[in-house]
């Protein structure tokens, strides 16, 4: 069995066994969606989220699209990370002196714990066009924001839980100003959350479910076969974009080396909260609590850009879908520097 390495126990995070026949790889949960619509005065839809286990609970920072289609990051708190408290109002952000430094827009958050602190990381408002936002907190009352990683235009930054050789790495997705039809995995380092470089190609869209784009989503997890990356796939249809994802190993001292990739999806849209909403046939993983020990995972994923979904499969069971289902593109096993 594929081992869990740095991980912890969340005995406590959602969980439900795999339906008695059903043969996919990954399971819905049989409460999705977990938000209502307009949960909120302000919050109108709450879907692509971070969630991580905190104290005694557990805490997320939530994509809430408000009510004159703004997006907004609120904070949110819960005892079983299925029944959420979410704030009514935004995130306010100081900067490092203390002074506010709220960005126009914010969605797409990621959560990361390093050390002692809790690191954010959200496709934010940079002049008005989009990059990576970088922020931090230990206590999830004040909320430090960073200065943005990149230039525009970039989304999808995914920070890695530890540092690899001596320095943070941060996994993004170089964009347009729009909706983006190209889109490939890249990573840079940093040995202070402030310089990024030593900037490397991943992986690249390719193949069918995952044509058109690719992103990370949830925080990479280590584990002794690599680190698995589950990440969307993006292909266009003559009915637009459709959103799955899928997974992929990445070697554990030099993560742009892609070891496997999935040539399947692990879960499309398919219900009607995934297949109809504010943008129809959207599955986007944010996030994944992981219980170290059995390697149980619950995968937070917003639907349809109007709902947030739970899906549940284990650390092992990936891996092995990601193998079988492997289909490396050409370039995705080297470093990645040209
Ligand atoms: C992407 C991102 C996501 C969104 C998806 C589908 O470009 O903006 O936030 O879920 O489009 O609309």
């Amino acid at each position: 069995m594929a081992k869990v390495i740095n991980g912890i126990a969340i005995p406590n995070m959602p969980w439900e066994e795999k339906p008695a026949g059903y043969k996919e790889t990954l399971w819905r949960f049989s409460g999705n969606p977990i938000f209502e619509l307009n949960p909120g005065p302000k919050a109108a839809r709450v879907f692509n989220s971070a969630v991580i286990p905190y104290g005694d609970g557990f805490v997320g920072v939530f994509r809430a699209d408000h009510k004159d289609i703004t997006m907004h990051l609120h904070f949110g708190k819960s005892k079983d990370a299925i029944n959420w408290e979410l704030e009514d109002e935004d995130i306010k952000w100081v900067d490092e002196s203390g002074k506010p430094f709220q960005p126009a827009y914010g969605y797409d958050p990621r959560l990361c714990k390093i050390g002692d602190e809790y690191f954010i990381m959200w496709c934010t408002s940079f002049a008005g066009s989009p990059t990576i936002g970088l922020g931090k907190t230990k206590d999830f009352k004040t909320f430090t924001r960073l200065e943005n990683a990149f230039l525009p235009h970039n989304r999808n930054g995914v920070l890695f839980p530890r540092k690899i050789n001596g320095n943070y790495v941060l996994l993004s997705r170089p964009s347009d100003n729009g909706h983006t039809p190209f889109g490939d995995i890249y990573l840079s380092e940093s040995p202070d959350m402030t310089y990024w470089g030593k900037h490397k190609n991943v992986m690249k869209a390719g193949g069918s479910w995952q044509a058109l784009k690719i992103g990370a989503g949830p925080i990479p997890i280590e584990t002794d076969e690599g680190w698995l990356m589950i990440y969307h796939g993006v292909v266009l249809t003559c009915n637009g974009y459709v959103y799955s994802f899928g997974a992929a190993l990445l070697d554990l001292e030099n993560p742009s080396k892609v070891l496997y990739r999935s040539g399947n999806y692990l879960l499309t849209p398919e219900e009607p909260y995934e297949t109809v909403g504010f943008v129809q046939n959207v599955c986007f993983p944010c996030a994944a609590l992981c219980d170290a020990p059995t390697g149980r995972l619950a995968i937070y994923y917003g639907t349809a850009d109007t709902y947030t979904g739970i899906a549940f499969g284990t650390v092992d069971d990936i891996i092995k879908f990601t193998k079988e289902t492997n289909q490396l593109l050409h370039g995705d096993s080297e470093l990645g520097r040209d």
